[in-house]
């Protein structure tokens, strides 16, 4: 959509995956080189931990409490509001011409909290946390203009060193979270909203950043398109 001073608008690339996948390294690297490009962009993270909410959050995830002595639901809550409180920013970003490489978004949202219940659980009718209850919050945020999944199998991922101790770092949560990305990748598949691209996080650091060079190129080219005011 053409803006009224003929600005295009920047892109937004999203970059999602399990714990480990190198995500956050990646977005430095991807930020850095659009940046060398002389191309306006800037990193976001969620949750972003330096907001009160996001103090709640950081709490949240370095107490190892026992399960369920929070509620799922006020905790999947203040995720969400972690974003929505930055959502009116990302919006300008945008709309300035700005890009935005973003680490996490509503989709871990919804992949991190429906993973805490098993599928036939979640997909009972009527049952909590089900994939259709987690996407309610985060209706209406900014929509990122590609999802980048970082796709690492478990195994890879405890090689790495092994995990850091927060509450979500555990094997069969993170197994059952990378299946709800991959639901939610079908999802948006058939919608035909959100283009996903997989990469395999497995390959050297040097090759992902190829690889998410490429879609970044691919990515902006048709924001441009679309957002040119000539169209
Ligand atoms: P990170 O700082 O990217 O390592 O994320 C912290 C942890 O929180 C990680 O295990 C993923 C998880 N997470 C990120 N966003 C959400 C969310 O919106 N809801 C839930 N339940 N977990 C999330
Ligand atoms: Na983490
Ligand atoms: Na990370």
């Amino acid at each position: 959509n053409s803006n009224p001073r003929g600005t295009k608008r920047g892109a937004f690339i999203l970059l999602e995956g399990v714990d480990r996948c190198g995500k956050t390294t990646q977005v430095s690297l991807l930020v850095k080189h659009l940046l060398s490009l002389s191309l306006a962009t800037v990193a976001y993270r969620f949750p972003d931990r330096t907001t009160q909410v996001g103090g709640l959050i950081n709490n949240y995830l370095t107490t190892n409490g026992p399960t369920g002595s929070v509620d799922d639901r006020a905790i999947h809550l203040l995720f969400s509001a972690n974003r929505w409180e930055s959502a009116p920013k990302l919006a300008s970003t945008l709309a300035s011409g700005t890009n935005i490489v973003c680490d996490r978004y509503a989709y871990s949202g919804v992949a991190f909290t429906s993973a805490k219940v098993e599928e036939d659980r979640s997909s009972m009718s009527g049952g909590e946390l089900t994939l259709q209850w987690c996407m309610g919050p985060d209706c209406g945020l900014p929509a990122p203009d590609c999802v980048i999944f970082l796709d690492l199998d478990q195994e890879e991922a405890e090689k790495r060193g092994g995990y850091g101790g927060e509450r979500y770092e555990k094997r069969d949560l993170q197994i059952r979270v990378r299946k709800r990305f991959a639901e939610l990748q079908a999802l948006d598949k058939k919608d035909g909203r959100v283009p996903w691209h997989v990469v395999d996080a497995s390959q050297s650091i040097e090759d992902v950043t190829k690889e998410l060079v490429r879609i970044a190129n691919e990515t902006l080219e048709r924001v441009d398109r679309e957002s040119s005011p000539l169209r």
